[in-house]
């Protein structure tokens, strides 16, 4: 694949804001292709999981409790450069400190309930995607 792939989770907070349908024609109209995507409620054990590499961190049982509350939508979405043009895309951790027209200032409202996941590695971006998708959903083969 010519193309390099990210992986994104539409996190509760822009769900339950109303904000799938913005945010995906954001993230299209930016250059991105959709590989998978689906609508899930995340479990304890899986967000755990997933945000592992906090688990030491303050607000761990804060970002647990956020992320099962309700569906998210997690996506594998692709373009040369995605990892970074996405983290371009989405904006900082915390929204007060993003620049205009990113996601995160357009449809976040704090650091942690901050409305959209983008990996941080192309390492990740491939370890969260099989997190979610079988390498068929992702690859077509
Ligand atoms: P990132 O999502 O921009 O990569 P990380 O530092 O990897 O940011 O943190 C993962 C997620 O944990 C954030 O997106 C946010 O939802 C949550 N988080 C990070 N820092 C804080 C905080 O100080 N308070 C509450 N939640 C936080
Ligand atoms: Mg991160």
């Amino acid at each position: 694949m010519k193309n390099k792939i990210t992986f994104t989770m539409i996190k509760p907070d822009a769900v339950e804001n109303g904000y799938i349908g913005l945010i995906l024609d954001k993230i299209i109209k930016s250059g991105f292709n959709i590989r998978a995507m689906k609508m899930i409620n995340l479990s304890v054990t899986q967000a755990e999981k997933f945000y592992g590499i906090h688990k030491n961190k303050p607000f761990f049982r804060e970002l647990i409790n956020f992320m099962t509350r309700s569906p998210i939508i997690v996506s594998v979405i692709e373009k040369k450069n995605a990892v970074e043009d996405f983290r371009k895309l989405i904006g900082p951790t915390d929204p007060s400190k993003a620049k205009e027209g990113t996601i995160r200032k357009l449809y976040a409202n704090s650091v942690g309930e901050n409305a959209i996941h983008g990996s941080d590695s192309n390492e990740n971006a491939l370890l969260e995607s099989l997190f979610h998708f079988s390498k068929s959903e992702i690859f077509n083969k």
